[in-house]
């Protein structure tokens, strides 16, 4: 998510490949290797590529990784994109999270020892059981799932990720929201004590996103608690994160402490920061471009060529059928 005044890193790179790419893929076509495919740009990631979970285990990038290993995970085979998997240092080392900086590399570092224990979620709204819960009761008892997702970045850059999460279904249906509750909206912590990133007015903090309740009810949307099997490192949204995988990266909000029911579409950080770049719905879409900058393909980190986008990020099939009715080229 790049503002107005500054380009975009992913423009740059697309405008201007550095001379040591050119280099070495030039040194790669004379190899006549060019009939593979996509080269590497990332040796040191690919190196450590996992290929996918094996025999229907949960993925793992091995104890070098840290984090809490999770327990009773199902694996869906039936929910894993069959793309092979971003290496887990890259999902965890190229990361948006403004509230921890604005370069890439800014969460990793920057998130270091993000307290997530106790972590409260406050629901409110329309629901029959509102309340703060602690996050441990708030899920307790809902199986936790691994989901292999395609993530497609509004910049233009793709990943492939083994999240482990709850369908967020299950916890609506657990807080039972109200007849009158038409949409959901979801709040980042606003702590610039321990998120230094919100020194900076980027965005009108805390991060807000939303999504229509029949959204929020779909069976592929996930809150996440996890990935690469194990707790979610604070760069990628700790302790509790959306992932919508139909929808732009930016509506999949990170550290979630508040989930309101209510009834007006809500008012989402980058829709009110950049409205005429950034919709509420925010589905990915080849056809529709961003004012600036192209959306019919991406960059999936790892490769070297780009590869075309897909509607709905690949999910048209399950999920096109909540927007007959619905204008795409004007609700992007
Ligand atoms: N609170 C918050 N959530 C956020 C963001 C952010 O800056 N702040 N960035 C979004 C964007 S633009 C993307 S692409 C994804 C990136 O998730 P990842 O770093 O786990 O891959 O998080 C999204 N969620
Ligand atoms: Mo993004």
């Amino acid at each position: 998510m790049l503002l107005r005044h500054r380009r975009s890193w992913d423009l740059q790179e697309r405008d201007t490949t550095p001379e040591a790419l050119w280099a070495s893929r030039r040194s790669f076509l004379r190899g006549g290797a060019a009939l593979l495919g996509g080269a590497s740009l990332m040796p040191s990631l690919s190196a450590t590529a996992a290929t996918g979970p094996a025999g229907g285990g949960l993925a793992d990038p091995g104890p070098a990784a840290g984090g809490t290993p999770l327990a009773g995970v199902t694996p869906r085979p039936d929910l894993a994109a069959a793309d092979p998997l971003t290496p887990w240092d890259a999902v965890t080392t190229y990361n948006n999270f403004y509230e921890f900086g604005t370069a890439k590399e800014d969460p990793a570092r920057r998130a270091k020892g993000f307290v997530t224990e106790p972590w409260t979620v406050t629901v409110d709204g329309d629901v029959a059981r509102p309340g703060s819960y602690d996050l441990g009761r708030l899920l307790m008892g809902i199986g936790l799932e691994e989901r292999i997702y395609r993530m497609r970045c509004v910049e233009g850059w793709s990943m492939v990720i083994p999240w482990v999460g709850v369908p967020l279904a299950e916890v609506l249906k657990r807080v039972e929201p109200t007849a009158d509750a038409k949409y959901v909206r979801f709040e980042t912590l606003n702590d610039p004590k321990r998120m230094p990133g919100q020194a900076w007015r980027v965005l009108d903090w805390p991060y807000v996103e939303g999504l229509r309740l029949d959204e929020a009810m779909h069976p592929l949307t996930l809150l996440a608690t996890g990935v690469y099997g194990r707790s979610l490192p604070p760069q990628n949204g700790a302790p509790l994160r959306l992932v919508v995988p139909w929808k732009y990266g930016f509506k999949s909000v990170k550290s979630i402490v508040r989930i309101s029911l209510v009834r007006e579409m809500p008012r989402t950080s980058w829709a009110a920061q950049a409205p005429q770049e950034y919709g509420f719905y925010a589905n990915v879409n080849p056809q529709v471009d961003h004012p600036r900058w192209s959306q019919a393909k991406e960059r999936r980190i790892g490769d070297f060529l780009r590869r075309d986008t897909l509607m709905f990020n690949g999910y048209a099939e399950s999920v096109a059928g909540l927007y007959s009715g619905l204008d795409l080229r004007k609700w992007y």
